[in-house]
């Protein structure tokens, strides 16, 4: 192959990816099994004891299609699952969002695996009274 050639086979390759990434990606793949693809050790639950938050989903080439977030709080011996209104691809993080003193959780979810552009969704959850809950986000948010 000649550099011409080669330079067009990678454009292709790009194109399709961009194209396989499409928002029919949930669509696509809803028979695949959900594994944990990310998970952090934060206490949410406000007893002081770190609980186990992870994201269940689909492995992608570079990313990770979540479907569930899920609190396993081993102190109680007690899982909570949280299923949003769709999947997508992840950013998430920690903070107290109403001020109460226990961290909250922040999952944002977007239709792009490369850029994460086109939000789906951003919940702020807690995990504080045994179950998972919705609660207001910052204004704007
Ligand atoms: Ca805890």
């Amino acid at each position: 192959m000649n550099a011409k050639k080669i330079m067009a086979a990678a454009l292709g390759g790009v194109a399709l990816l961009t194209f396989t990434v499409s928002p029919t990606f949930a669509a696509e793949h809803k028979a695949v099994k959900n594994e944990v693809v990310a998970q952090k050790k934060v206490d949410v639950t406000g007893d002081g004891k770190a609980d186990v938050v992870k994201l269940l989903g689909e492995k992608t080439w570079d990313d990770a299609f979540v479907r569930y977030l899920v609190v396993v709080d081993k102190a109680h011996k007690k899982t909570m699952k949280f299923k949003p209104a769709t999947g997508g691809f992840p950013e998430w993080s920690f903070m107290d969002y109403n001020g109460d003193k226990v961290k909250d959780i922040r999952l944002e979810l977007y239709d792009d695996e490369i850029i994460h552009e086109g939000q789906l969704a951003a919940y702020h959850l807690t995990a504080k009274n045994g179950k998972i809950k919705e609660i207001l986000g910052p204004p704007g948010d």
